[in-house]
């Protein structure tokens, strides 16, 4: 399938705000692949279809789980919010045509990241926090960071950013998030 015609079908099923969203992190992902040296072309599909389930009501959800038997964990069914990565990988089969692992990992990861994860994994996950149309304290500081410094010191910036957000909004932070964090962190002392 041709970009355009994922950018029709997405104009059909996520706001016009989270398109234009999706489409500030093709831009920031593809900056940060021409730096990092990842394929473009996965990029790209990654970006624009990394939030294609965001839209979805409650009962959307339940009915894609059950037809499409998605496994969330306990967690993720308590906080729907924390499925639209897992969600939006099987659309991305079904709707989109994609079967790349890496592509649908990434999407399926993109917001509470995991352990060892691959280049495209840590684009999209960043990507996703410093596109254009983010504004928020330290934005500029994690751009500047990402772009200059390596993927892997930006990542542990917005793990930690993440985790501090989570525990203000006095929400349960995914595991997950806490195992990238410390992977991370063991992964950046050894060097
Ligand atoms: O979908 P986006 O808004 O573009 O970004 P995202 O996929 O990173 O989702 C961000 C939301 O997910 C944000 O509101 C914070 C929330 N979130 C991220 N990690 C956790 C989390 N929420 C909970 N409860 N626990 C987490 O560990
Ligand atoms: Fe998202
Ligand atoms: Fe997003």
């Amino acid at each position: 399938m041709e970009l355009n015609e994922m950018i029709q079908i997405l104009e059909g099923t996520i706001t016009t705000k989270r398109l234009k969203h999706s489409l500030g992190v093709v831009e920031s992902a593809k900056k940060l692949a021409c730096i990092y040296k990842e394929d473009l072309e996965k990029v790209e599909i990654a970006a624009l279809l990394h939030d294609c389930a965001k839209c979805l009501n409650k009962e959307e959800v339940l009915h894609l789980v059950e037809k499409y038997d998605i496994l969330l964990d306990d967690i993720e069914k308590k906080e729907t919010e924390l499925a639209h990565g897992k969600i939006g990988a099987y659309l991305c089969k079904e709707k989109f045509g994609i079967n790349n692992d890496d592509i649908l990992s990434a999407i399926t990861y993109h917001t509470t990241g995991k352990k060892n994860m691959s280049k495209l994994e840590k684009i999209i996950y960043l990507a996703d926090f410093i596109e254009p149309n983010r504004n928020y304290d330290g934005v500029e500081e994690l751009r500047n960071i990402a772009y200059n410094e390596g993927l892997d010191k930006a990542l542990l910036v917005a793990f930690d950013n993440t985790i501090k957000y989570v525990i203000s909004i006095k929400k349960i932070i995914h595991p997950r998030t806490i195992e990238a964090r410390n992977f991370l962190l063991e992964e950046l002392n050894e060097m």
